[in-house]
């Protein structure tokens, strides 16, 4: 047929290494960038057949996220702007690595097994981070698409979480905003301004914060925005990209992982400050107390701070809404502990991989999810986004509870609920301590982590080990959890799990305990249970 002639043609340009193999894992593609030409190629292909088949605006992003400036990425945004299906995973992976002779019977197989109808018209937006080798990359996107007769547009630079907002706006006509750079900032920096307005005596010094934009795309969209802030958040960007390397030293990640600030960042004592990783998805904040040492508020501190929020505003607004939390394995014991019984909200605990975070807070009014890292956001079932809609324009209810209400319109406006947002996530955060009025020891002062040690272990095949319980049980090989639960008995507040890492090729072990020393010497044992 001519249509697959075309891509036939095509495809010869966008040649596969053959015997190379990559798998679609819980961040799409990622791996060196010489290695996937062919691979952006044909998920411009399989993005064409999976917008005729949902019959919607598909989107593809071009990233690794936090990963070293040599490497790249490449993501599928499904209609509402979340995660691809996973049976479509499936699909990506067939499709990547089929032989050149073998391509088009993949992607027949794909048209036949989802009966996809192929006079159906496709579109597919495509969005890419700053590394040197994306622009190129997101051409054999573009590529892809044309070869199948697709329209396309190309967003050209843009952080992931815009991306995946085009698309949601693209799908539900303008409900969700305008899907445009500008859209998307006038949307989220209207419903920021709404919010401090209800925070008096704010004064320069509250509004100021410190960003390390990882010198990726997050610090290039961060100064295209500032200037529809109104002053209300005075932002000093360091790492902005202008000289220094992508993630190099900065960074959510480094951060997180280091448990350090970033180079090239000034701190004074006190002063708030934040990391964005390589494509804006994800966040931390940190400061230095007066003596000196350097705290970090993870992913878990901001779940913990937005879920108190939004928990103390219910009922401010005269409103009955259930609301959840939703975290991983990895989060720090004194957060689920403080959430659960100080808080008395619900915690729940799902796989890594923000798909499946994503997925369990779906079934509550009002779900709250973070990793540890710093990925998450908050989602509003439509039952209880018009629930609060109504209650901010209900004459009959008494002033505070109105406000309470507008309160919380505005949160979800400012909030990006297709995905994690480094972006509004810092606004949101920012908004809360306004309307809080507290200082960033406050927040941190909400609980105290446990002590804890994150190790990777190399091993032949860590698809051995198997896990059930959201990953905090190993389940095979045989003998290896009544190894841990020994192991873990020999300590108090103590707490260790191992699972086999879904985008690099190690186990990952965890441990929490009563001092550091005690966390570093459990996950050290517990790494040697695993061999
Ligand atoms: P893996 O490699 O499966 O642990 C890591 C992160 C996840 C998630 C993904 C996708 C940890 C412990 N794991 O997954 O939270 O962000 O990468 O980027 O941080
Ligand atoms: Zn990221």
């Amino acid at each position: 047929m001519a249509q697959f002639k075309e891509v036939v043609q095509r495809s010869s340009l966008h040649p596969k290494p053959v015997g190379l193999v990559l798998q679609y894992g819980t961040a799409g593609f990622r791996t060196k960038a010489q290695d996937l030409d062919h691979v952006m190629f044909r998920m411009g292909l399989l993005a064409v057949l999976r917008s005729k088949k949902t019959k919607s605006t598909i989107g593809i992003m071009v990233t690794a996220s936090h990963n070293p400036e040599e490497d790249n990425g490449v993501k599928l945004v499904d209609p509402l702007g979340e995660m691809l299906a996973p049976s479509w995973e499936e699909y990506s992976t067939q499709l990547a690595n089929a032989e050149e002779q073998g391509l088009l019977t993949a992607l027949k197989d794909v048209i036949e097994k989802e009966a996809v109808n192929m006079q159906q018209e496709a579109c597919v937006v495509v969005g890419r981070d700053t590394r040197p080798s994306s622009e190129k990359l997101s051409q054999a996107v573009l590529d892809g698409v044309m070869s199948l007769g697709g329209k396309y547009h190309d967003y050209g630079l843009v952080t992931t979480p815009q991306l995946h907002f085009m698309v949601c706006c693209r799908n539900t006509h303008g409900l969700y905003g305008t899907a445009s750079v500008e859209g998307y900032y006038q949307k989220v920096s209207q419903a920021f301004v709404e919010l401090t307005k209800q925070a008096p005596n704010r004064t320069d010094d509250h509004k100021h914060l410190k960003v390390d934009g990882a010198n990726g795309i997050g610090a290039l969209k961060l100064k295209e925005m500032e200037g529809f802030l109104q002053k209300e958040l005075l932002v000093s960007l360091y790492n902005d990209g202008s000289s220094g390397k992508l993630n190099y030293l900065c960074g959510a990640d480094f951060v997180k992982v280091q448990q350090k600030s970033p180079q090239g960042i000034e701190m004074l004592a006190g002063e708030r400050c934040c990391s964005f990783d390589g494509d804006a998805d994800r966040i931390v904040y940190y400061y230095n107390d007066d003596a000196g040492h350097f705290h970090l508020l993870d992913g878990d501190k901001i779940a913990t701070l937005i879920g108190t929020f939004l928990k103390e505003l219910l009922p401010k607004a005269g409103l009955d809404l259930q609301i959840a939390v939703v975290q991983t394995a990895y989060a720090n014991g004194s957060s689920t502990r403080y959430l659960e019984e100080t808080m008395k909200v619900q915690v729940h605990c799902a796989k890594t991989g923000v798909k499946h975070l994503h997925h369990k807070a779906q079934e509550f009014d009002i779900g709250v999810y973070f990793e540890a890292n710093g990925h998450g956001t908050v989602l509003f079932s439509k039952g209880a986004e018009e629930k609060i809609k109504q209650q901010a324009q209900n004459e009959n209810a008494a002033d505070e509870k109105r406000k309470a209400a507008k309160i919380l319109e505005s949160t979800i406006n400012l909030i990006n609920q297709t995905v994690g947002d480094a972006i509004s996530d810092m606004l949101v955060i920012e908004a809360v301590l306004a309307l809080k009025g507290l200082a960033v020891h406050h927040w941190d002062a909400m609980y105290t982590d446990l002590p804890n040690r994150q190790l990777k272990v190399k091993v032949a095949d860590r698809r051995v080990i198997e896990t059930a319980d959201a990953e905090r049980c190993a389940v095979s090989p045989p003998g290896l959890q009544e190894a841990i639960n020994a192991l873990v008995k020999k300590y108090s507040l103590s707490r260790a799990f191992v699972r086999p890492s879904g985008t690099e090729d190690v186990v990952r072990v965890y441990a929490e305990a009563d001092t550091q020393g005690n966390a570093d010497t459990l996950a050290y044992e517990v790494s040697l249970a695993v061999y």
